[in-house]
């Protein structure tokens, strides 16, 4: 069953070099409602479990090492169809692929340094809400 939501982070390299309220902007104007959001750092062990399923690709270490670089901002985001519209909104995981005016292809430096995480599924947006955000934290 569709949830309507997603979770995003906008992560360090979008944060470093000065893309955060733009890239808001961007979410907002494409008709996403805030239901929580936070500005805050990873540790090195919210990462690792963030990215577990990650755990045996080549890139875990350093993706793990950059997402705990500097401070994200994680969100949840509330819209029909969450889930794909945002995926769409910010483009493919490489940024050398992603589509004109989508806000990797607008902002992300790398595959690897890409701007911002969406949610893959209705499943996995619950998931990482719940692993940022408490209850009382959800509007
Ligand atoms: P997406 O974030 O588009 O769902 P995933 O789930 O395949 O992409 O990858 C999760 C994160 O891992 C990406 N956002 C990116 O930061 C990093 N990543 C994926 N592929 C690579 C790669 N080949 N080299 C370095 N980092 C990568």
């Amino acid at each position: 069953m569709a949830t309507n939501r997603t979770f995003t982070m906008l992560k360090p390299d979008a944060i470093e070099n000065g893309h955060m309220g733009k890239i808001i902007d961007m979410i907002i104007d494409a008709g996403f409602a805030v239901k929580a959001m936070k500005y805050t750092q990873l540790s090195e062990e919210q990462a690792k479990k963030f990215y577990e399923v990650h755990a045996e690709r080549p890139f875990y270490g350093e993706l793990v090492e950059y997402m705990t670089s500097g401070p994200i901002v994680a969100a949840i985001l509330e819209k029909d169809n969450a889930v794909e519209d945002f995926r769409t909104l910010i483009g493919a995981t490489n940024p050398a692929e992603a589509a004109e005016g989508t806000v990797r292809k607008l902002y992300a430096e790398s595959i690897g340094r890409n701007a911002v995480h969406g949610s893959d599924s209705d499943e996995n947006a619950e998931i990482e809400g719940n692993f940022h955000f408490s209850a009382a934290e959800i509007h």
